[in-house]
């Protein structure tokens, strides 16, 4: 019901009166007034003026379910949500959920993580109300070699929403971070779980670092936010709004041909490691090179100092930066 007011008083602009609400509704004015108060206290600025209703005054700057029903736009992600004030790691959330028979598009949200999830056991760091911490259950038909792809489409999905939805010009360090101006605002982790070489679920998580005014000492020289870039708050639900979308949009490109050939060109413009030296931490032998772009697989092509060019595949190897983070 509360995301059903959200949407109503968004449509109007205006007043609605407490009738008009409890007609369409179909509940008492007590429930309405309730539904209100509720909205109140988790921050949305409700006027209320007698005889002629309530007008929503400001947005609150908050992510549960109510507002995320209200607001979402996409065809499938977060047809079913579910939203946690704090979790563990919407991962592990997430794979429950998949293991329990979620759908595909389940998308699992929290205000806050106690233990938010990095690449191979790291940490990763998620204060309460200022950041997104989302991850969706993914049940694609494809064979699970392609799936470390999905990874390089949310890194596109997070590069186009954060655009759309604050004008900011993020970039993609690969294969799972994004960046502005050089620190890192985002990082994903995809999981998979399969069986008989094929996909039983991905999870596809996502963090994206919004209001975050300062960064644990370990991490201040290489982290930011968008609050940080940009200069002032940013909400989060219109930026999980076009992440959502844009990711609906590259996964249907990727599904037409299970790589990366239509998304490539694309990818390459908005990759921060272009043209960047590289140090390639192989188990085989570690190299040197410079980083050239993305192939249709989805591997970063280096260039080696002896001028041959490798493809390096994510998940298998690190690539770090010589000079800096990316
Ligand atoms: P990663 O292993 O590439 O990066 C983890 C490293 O990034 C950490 O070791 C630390 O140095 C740094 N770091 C930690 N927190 C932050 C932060 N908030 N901003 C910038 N740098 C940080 C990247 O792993 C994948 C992270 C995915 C996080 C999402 S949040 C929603 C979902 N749930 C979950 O548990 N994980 C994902």
């Amino acid at each position: 019901m509360k995301s059903e007011i959200l949407n109503m008083l968004r449509a109007t602009g205006g007043y609605l009166s407490g009738q008009q609400l409890c007609e369409h509704l179909g509940v008492s004015r007590t429930a309405v007034w309730k539904a209100v108060n509720d909205l109140r206290e988790e921050g949305y600025i409700i006027e209320a003026v007698r005889n002629r209703g309530y007008r929503l005054v400001e947005d609150a700057d908050v992510i549960t379910q109510a507002e995320l029903k209200s607001i979402l736009k996409t065809g499938w992600i977060g047809n079913r949500l579910e939203y946690f004030d704090e979790t563990d790691s919407t991962n592990t959330r997430a794979r429950k959920f998949a293991e329990e028979g979620a759908p595909h598009g389940t998308l699992v949200v929290a205000d806050s993580q106690s233990s938010g999830k990095g690449r191979r056991g790291r940490l990763w760091t998620s204060p309460r109300g200022v950041g997104i911490w989302m991850s969706m259950v993914l049940r694609p038909d494809i064979a699970p070699v392609h799936a470390s792809m999905l990874t390089l489409i949310a890194g596109m999905a997070v590069v186009r929403g954060v655009k759309e939805s604050t004008g900011l010009d993020a970039m993609i360090k690969w294969p799972n971070d994004a960046v502005l101006a050089g620190r890192k605002i985002c990082g994903i982790l995809t999981e998979m779980s399969t069986e008989d070489d094929s996909i039983r679920y991905v999870i596809t998580g996502i963090g994206i670092n919004v209001n975050i005014d300062e960064f644990p000492e370990e991490i201040r020289d290489k982290a930011t936010s968008l609050k940080m870039e940009l200069g002032k708050s940013v909400k989060r639900s219109p930026v999980i709004r076009a992440v959502a979308e844009a990711f609906e949009t590259y996964y249907d490109i990727f599904l037409e041909t299970c790589d990366m050939s239509r998304l490539k060109e694309e990818y390459n413009r908005e990759l921060a490691n272009t043209g960047r030296e590289v140090l390639v931490l192989d188990p085989r032998g570690q190299y040197e090179g410079t980083a050239l772009g993305i192939d249709d697989e989805g591997s970063l092509l280096v260039r080696k100092k002896d001028g041959t060019v490798v493809p390096v595949i994510s998940g298998e190897v690190s690539v770090r930066g010589i000079y800096g983070y990316i």
